[in-house]
């Protein structure tokens, strides 16, 4: 198949000479310039345009086959995407890495210097933003018919600094100079209500006519997602609000009221302006929910489009379309489809609610009950007065179907509707989803064990087949091959091919290698040269890293408990046989966490007194590395010796930087929590390092009443850590910390003290002996291939979508 012959246009070459011949007309042409007059960036575009090109051939054939054999669709909706850098990326994916390298020097600039210019676009927070990138790269890899969507926010995460030892904030305009990888597609536009009434119509007692008091317009433009090592290139479709024609008041302006006159086309705008308004005021809260309902809103009109085009039944809607909902931000897409459903296309309640059923699915990211959110009614009945009458039937229904079930448990009813009548009434957004969609599942084999058996446990009751567990994963070509180069050779030469990309599980084949001297060799001198690379601390030290989201519950407090305590001990025992380690902290805290920024502010302080202590920095160094994102992830990943992993159990739902440090040969040092339940049990217990105590001993020590001084009194080297805090060693930061620490401790982070300094003391035994530590690096890499995010879509494939793959011919030779 050939669709540029059939409408004349030339192959794209794959030479060196042809591939600067295009990049040359990109500048040209495309750009607008010349070689003599280009600017880096304008370098930086054209060989942008040029690497599209060659995916956007392969996304016209993906698109054909795909509309040829009309399969059921999977619609992934998330809220955030971190896509990370794209260049390097697309290269890899349309093998064009090496000619492109040759071709730029006719623009006198070097490909790395031109990789520097690209900006990742930073649209999600952390886990859930990245694991949605991962799975959309892995539904291409694996020829999954697949549209991912998400907003096109102007601002993206917060890009973070360091002032005076804490935390400050800037925006992220990550499309500044332009995004040459974005295809704008204004004919696709849509268009959202918000507010306004809803009127009855004559003859109906479900259909309403829902009369909107904002009109807003959604402008979608899409990004292209190549698979790896196959030809299919999916989508991900983006949208931006903007107002219509007729908000801009050109009798205002004229009048020269120049604010007042663009102040309804701004109001639209602000929609997609940022990721994750503030949300601790009422507008704040109002603008998130109507971010939500925008992106769902868009993307349902547009997935019916679809579905229209090669279909006419509503019959068939759900055979043909699957819609997974990743967290609770896109769960107004249920009662958006009823009402799209039911009073415009006019199908009756129950043909509707079965359609709905069996289109949604859910997949559930925490355990935290804060972060299950839940929305208030009368917040509702302003914004979206249509949908809070839709999810009142949907409730009175549901209910009736619990009541005949256990008819009387009029407290199961209370705990289960969807409407919770506390001081305020609220609409829960995790019961709707539950309710509305045809599975649910969480993201490690424990957190779907704890969401049946906690926040969820009377869904799980009435439901049990609906609930089902699909374990994270992540792309081996991002975290792998495009962050970890040397190691991807080294793996490619152990193995003699390079399938191992796509076939993850074929790592295991590497336990041969792992007691081989001259292979061990080799793999050591990897990770020293990554730690060159990343220039923290002495490469020979052993490089202790932490990169994630602050929160309490994942401890980065605990972590700097025992950087004090090791610390405390150098100084007491200068002479002492000390393990050198450079211990790395990466990762941002949102703007209104107090708490979490406090704890980056002792990290600082303390790695001050540190480095400025000559006794204790030939042994000791603590390095805070700002603005975390993934590009700074693919460079620490590499370098990691040990991974720190040490949540308090049953808080971390699932984790996937805990996968990649183990896949690049990191050592874990972990609790009993998420996916590490999994990664010990693959890697095998012996080459893992397990301290604290597990789920369930957690909560019953805090069902008996936790008592954190008991553990100060008793622990003369945590009451010295926590003591120096006190004391104001460390430039007076932390005090809040110790009185939360001695006040109520909510993650038992004085309970795993003395177990994890334990594990640290085995790590150290084990760092001692250079030929374990590698064995036992070689080892996590090799049994770390079930944590493919390639192995994860088979799943949701398998089990929560039935959906097969659709092969996309190659181009005719
Ligand atoms: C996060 C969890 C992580 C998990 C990612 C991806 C949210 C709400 N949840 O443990 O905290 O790995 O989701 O599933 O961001």
């Amino acid at each position: 198949m050939d669709l540029r012959q059939g409408i004349g246009l030339r192959r794209l070459g794959t030479t060196t000479d042809e591939f600067q011949q295009d990049l040359l007309s990109s500048l040209y042409y495309r750009r607008g310039t010349t070689v003599e007059s280009a600017s880096a960036h304008d370098a930086y575009d054209a060989l942008a345009l040029t690497v599209r090109d060659r995916l956007a051939d392969r996304r016209a054939r993906t698109a054909a086959a795909h509309y040829a054999s009309n399969p059921r669709w999977v619609y992934y909706l998330s809220a955030e995407y971190l896509l990370g850098a794209q260049l390097e990326q697309n290269l890899l994916y349309s093998g064009t890495g090496e000619v492109a390298a040759q071709a730029v020097k006719a623009l006198g600039r070097s490909l790395q210097e031109i990789e520097d210019l690209d900006v990742e676009p930073g649209l999600g927070n952390g886990g859930l933003g990245r694991l949605a990138a991962c799975l959309v790269d892995s539904m291409a890899t694996r020829d999954i018919p697949a549209v991912g969507y998400g907003i096109r926010y102007d601002f993206g995460i917060f890009r973070q600094s360091l002032e005076n030892g804490g935390q400050a904030e800037r925006p992220d305009d990550w499309a500044f100079q332009g995004n040459p990888w974005e295809f704008p597609a204004p004919d696709d536009r849509q268009t959202v209500g918000f507010y306004g009434h809803t009127e009855p119509i004559a003859g109906s007692q479900t259909r309403k006519r829902w009369v909107p008091g904002e009109i807003v317009l959604g402008e979608p433009s899409h990004m292209l997602v190549p698979g790896y090592g196959t030809e299919t290139v999916n989508i991900v479709r983006l949208w931006r609000a903007r107002g219509s024609e007729a908000s801009f008041d050109l009798s205002r302006f004229s009048a020269g009221q120049y604010a007042e006159a663009v102040q309804e086309a701004v109001r639209a705008e602000n929609i997609s302006k940022v990721l994750y308004p503030d949300d601790s005021t009422e507008l704040g809260r109002e603008l998130r929910l109507k971010q939500q309902y925008f992106l769902c809103s868009c993307s349902l009109r547009d997935i019916i489009r679809r579905f229209r085009l090669r279909n006419s039944d509503w019959a068939d809607f759900a055979a043909k379309t699957i819609i997974q909902l990743n967290d609770t931000h896109p769960t107004i897409a249920i009662p958006e489809l009823m009402r799209l459903l039911v009073d415009e296309y006019e199908l009756d309640w129950d043909q509707a609610w079965s359609i709905t059923r069996r289109t949604f699915a859910y997949t559930c990211h925490t355990l935290l009950p804060e972060a299950l959110e839940t929305w208030p009614v009368h917040l509702f009945e302003r914004l979206l007065p249509r949908h809070l009458e839709i999810i009142y039937l949907i409730n009175l229904l549901f209910l009736r179907e619990v009541e005949a079930r256990f008819p009387g448990d009029t407290d199961r009813l209370r705990r289960m509707s969807i409407i919770g009548e506390g001081d305020e009434r609220r609409v829960r957004m995790a019961h709707l989803a539950v309710v509305g969609t045809e599975a649910v599942n969480g993201v490690a084999e424990l957190h779907s064990k704890l969401l049946r058996e906690t926040v969820l446990q009377d869904f799980a009751d009435l439901w049990p087949a609906k609930f089902q567990n699909v374990t994270n994963g992540v792309s081996p070509r991002r975290f792998v091959k495009l962050a970890n180069p040397r190691l991807a050779d080294l793996i490619t030469e152990g193995l003699g091919d390079d399938g191992w990309l796509n076939d993850l599980e074929r790592l295991a084949e590497l336990e041969s290698l792992a007691d081989d001297a001259a292979f061990m060799e080799r793999w050591r001198a990897v990770k020293r040269a990554n730690k060159v690379d990343l220039a923290a601390g002495d490469p020979d030290s052993l490089t202790d890293v932490m990169i994630k989201r602050f929160h309490e519950y994942k401890r980065q407090q605990l972590k700097l408990l025992h950087v004090i305590t090791m610390y405390q001990r150098i100084r007491q025992n200068p002479a002492g046989d000390w393990v050198p380690r450079t211990v790395l902290f990466a990762g941002k805290a949102a703007p209104a966490y107090h708490a979490a920024k406090n704890i980056i502010r002792l990290i600082n302080a303390v790695g001050a007194t540190i480095a400025a202590d000559p006794v204790v920095s030939p042994y000791l160094k603590v390095v805070f590395a700002e603005n975390y994102n993934v590009t700074l992830a693919e460079r620490i990943i590499p370098a990691a010796d040990l991974s720190e992993q040490i949540s308090l159990a049953g808080k971390e739902a699932s984790g996937t930087g805990n996968m990649k440090l183990a896949l690049n040969g990191a050592l874990t040092v972990g609790t009993l929590d998420g996916a590490n339940i999994e990664i010990r049990a693959r890697v095998g217990e012996e080459n893992f390092f397990l301290f604290g105590l597990d789920a369930y001993q957690a909560a019953e020590v805090q069902i008996r009443g936790y008592h954190p001084r008991e553990h100060y009194e008793r622990d003369a080297e945590l009451k010295a850590a926590l003591d120096a805090i006190t004391a104001g060693r460390f430039d007076g930061a932390g005090r809040e910390l110790v009185d939360s620490l001695l006040g109520w401790d909510e993650y038992l982070t004085l309970a795993d003290y003395r177990s994890y300094l334990d594990a640290q003391e085995e790590v150290e035994r084990a760092w001692r002996d250079p030929a374990r530590w590698t064995r036992m690096s070689i080892l996590n890499t090799a049994h770390s291939g079930f944590f493919s995010s390639d192995r994860t879509i088979a799943d949701y494939a398998a089990r929560i979508w039935r959906v097969a793959p659709v092969t996309v011919p190659k181009e005719d030779q």
